[in-house]
């Protein structure tokens, strides 16, 4: 196992220790019925943040991504673009200016819609899934209207699922916007986590059955 798939598997060993992936029968955004769900506000203590946090910015790092300021959406968003930051700084020693939205626009005291370091230059999303992407068009939209520019994406798990067409909603957001994605954990390495002995007790043997099934009807492979 590569260091990349040993930090997605240790991800998800802590998502699924902390509640936020969960099996079993859930209906998605998109209508779907998923035997998972990864539900990223239910980390919810100082030392699970905290860790999140550096798990986004050892998965920055250790990409090619190229950018100058992060930007949360309104409401997940927020606290994984002020994690980052926090690990960004303390773990790696990058001082990254961040901003995140408001979901109403304020029309008194200081107003506006975007709170943080103004939107400029390179700006990189962090958001929990993507799914069909459909948040992530919303972001783009936000700091285009800025006049600043979207330099990718990053997001704690790829579901791989097919986007609004027939490649995958990540593909889909590259193409379209030109932008590179990157994610901490892909379904594929649940799924092949799962087939660890030492992984065994997450789930039964109809639970990985369920997931496999889900991702051959579901998922893409690019
Ligand atoms: P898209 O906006 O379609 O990419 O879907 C992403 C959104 O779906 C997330 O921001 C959540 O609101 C929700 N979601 C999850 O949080 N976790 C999942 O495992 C699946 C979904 C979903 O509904 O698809």
């Amino acid at each position: 196992m590569n260091n990349l798939n040993k930090q997605s598997h240790a991800f998800l060993r802590f998502a699924i220790d902390a509640g936020v992936l969960r099996f079993g029968n859930f209906t998605l955004k998109s209508g779907r019925q998923s035997p998972y769900f990864f539900n990223a506000g239910l980390f919810h203590t100082g030392a699970q943040i905290a860790q999140l946090g550096r798990y986004y910015a050892a998965t920055l790092v250790s990409s090619t991504l190229n950018y100058d300021m992060l930007f949360g959406p309104a409401y997940k968003g927020i606290p994984l673009a002020v994690a980052t930051a926090i690990a960004l700084a303390e773990q790696h020693g990058y001082d990254v200016p961040y901003a995140f939205n408001r979901k109403e626009t304020k029309d008194h005291g200081e107003g506006g819609q975007m709170i943080g370091a103004p939107l400029s230059r390179r700006v990189l999303i962090i958001d929990d899934v993507m799914t069909a992407g459909t948040a992530v068009r919303e972001a783009v939209n936000l700091i285009e209207a800025a006049g600043a520019k979207p330099a990718g994406v990053i997001i704690a798990l790829d579901r791989g699922e097919r986007g609004y067409r027939h490649s995958s909603a990540v593909n889909e957001v590259q193409t379209q916007f030109g932008i590179p994605v990157v994610s901490i954990a892909h379904i594929r390495d649940l799924i092949q986590l799962l087939r660890e002995p030492s992984a065994a007790h997450f789930a039964d043997a109809a639970t990985r059955a369920a997931l496999l099934d889900y991702y051959r009807t579901h998922g893409v492979d690019s």
